[in-house]
């Protein structure tokens, strides 16, 4: 009998999975079936793989929900046959990603790892290779026959990370993700090394539910200084979206002119959300700390408290999507749902 753990790995793109044409040195999209055949050590790995991929694969870049929805339904059509799934990702986006699976997943109990590379997968000196190799044995880590990650992480230059906590913070170095609001899951040197204490643990014996439904109605603010009334009125006053996110400073503090104040009041009242999360990558929202954002609390501003924008994006657009309204809203959006608020 095969006890070997079994990982789907699924593949939607990306520069890990791009490889330099011999003749002309372009990048071009990888054949993804050959995966195993180009990657001869993966056969050493002590668990069976399958994979499956976009039929067009894509630059994260261009990443939606739609894309979000077909990776999350791929898992939830593959949850009872796979003890683990690995998800191939481009770097930019991942974050989203990671956030949006990790909400659209609710009582996920096995581990859904997204990992990429900044150098594709044939490059000599690829990043790609032990991003891939680690990552599947993450996500075959077991413990009396039970998966030891239960949520969706991100694997990224020898940590792994809780997926709705990173940001991507560097184009070039290899160390390109990071989480600052929260400690790492598990960390790869000779041994790999979890930090248990920090895993997410579901709720038992629940079943997994799958809800794909997103409301991309929203928007972000991030506050400058000097920022100007006109541009402040057009997006508080829009009709179109149902939800605004915005980026201030330190613990949350914008300022305190009536104007925008004002603004944001009869927003708010008029059935807006509005979400406040910091610009700072460390720390978190603090209303009513200093004087700048007391006024915003009392007049129904959301806290963000130490979610990353990424994460606050996605949770907006999955608490629109399942119709959650007035007060719960606020409620839901307050409290942490999948570990993405400390
Ligand atoms: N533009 C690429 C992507 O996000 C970057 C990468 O994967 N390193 O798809």
């Amino acid at each position: 009998m095969n006890t070997q753990p079994n990982i789907l790995l699924i593949y939607t793109g990306g520069t890990i999975g791009m490889v330099k044409d011999a003749t002309s040195g372009a990048l071009k999209a990888f054949d993804f079936t050959s995966l195993l055949v180009k990657i001869p050590e993966l056969r050493l790995l002590d668990c069976s793989i399958e994979t499956i991929s976009f039929d067009e694969p894509i630059d994260s870049s261009n990443m939606n929900p739609k894309y979000w929805a077909d990776i999350a339904t791929i898992i939830a059509d593959n949850y009872m046959k796979f003890d683990g799934f690995v998800v191939l990702h481009g770097s930019d986006t991942m974050s989203y990603t990671a956030s949006a699976l990790s909400f659209m997943l609710e009582n996920l109990s096995k581990p859904v790892i997204l990992t990429g590379s900044q150098l594709p997968i044939g490059d000599l000196r690829t990043d790609a290779k032990e991003n891939l190799i680690t990552s599947i044995q993450m996500a075959s880590l077991q413990k009396d026959g039970e998966p030891v990650i239960r949520e969706v992480g991100l694997y990224f230059e020898y940590k792994l990370y809780r997926g709705n906590r990173t940001t991507k913070l560097s184009a070039e170095h290899f160390e390109a993700f990071e989480s600052l609001n929260y400690p790492f899951l598990a960390e790869s040197g000779v041994h790999l090394k979890v930090n248990t204490d920090a895993l997410w643990k579901p709720k038992a014996n629940a079943e997994l539910i799958l809800r794909t439904t997103m409301d991309s109605d929203i928007g972000v603010l991030k506050l400058f200084p000097g920022i100007s009334r006109p541009i402040c009125e057009a997006i508080l006053r829009s009709k179109l979206i149902k939800g605004l996110i915005i980026e201030t400073y330190g613990s949350g503090n914008a300022t305190t002119e009536s104007w925008f104040l004002d603004l944001l009041k009869t927003a708010i009242d008029k059935g807006l959300y509005v979400v406040n999360v910091t610009q700072c990558v460390r720390g978190s929202v603090n209303m009513g700390q200093y004087e700048t954002s007391s006024q915003m609390k009392s007049i129904g501003v959301i806290s963000g408290n130490d979610m990353t924008t990424e994460a606050a994006i996605a949770k907006m657009m999955y608490l629109l999507g399942v119709k959650i309204s007035g007060k719960d809203f606020q409620f839901y959006f307050e409290r942490s749902l999948r570990g993405e608020i400390s």
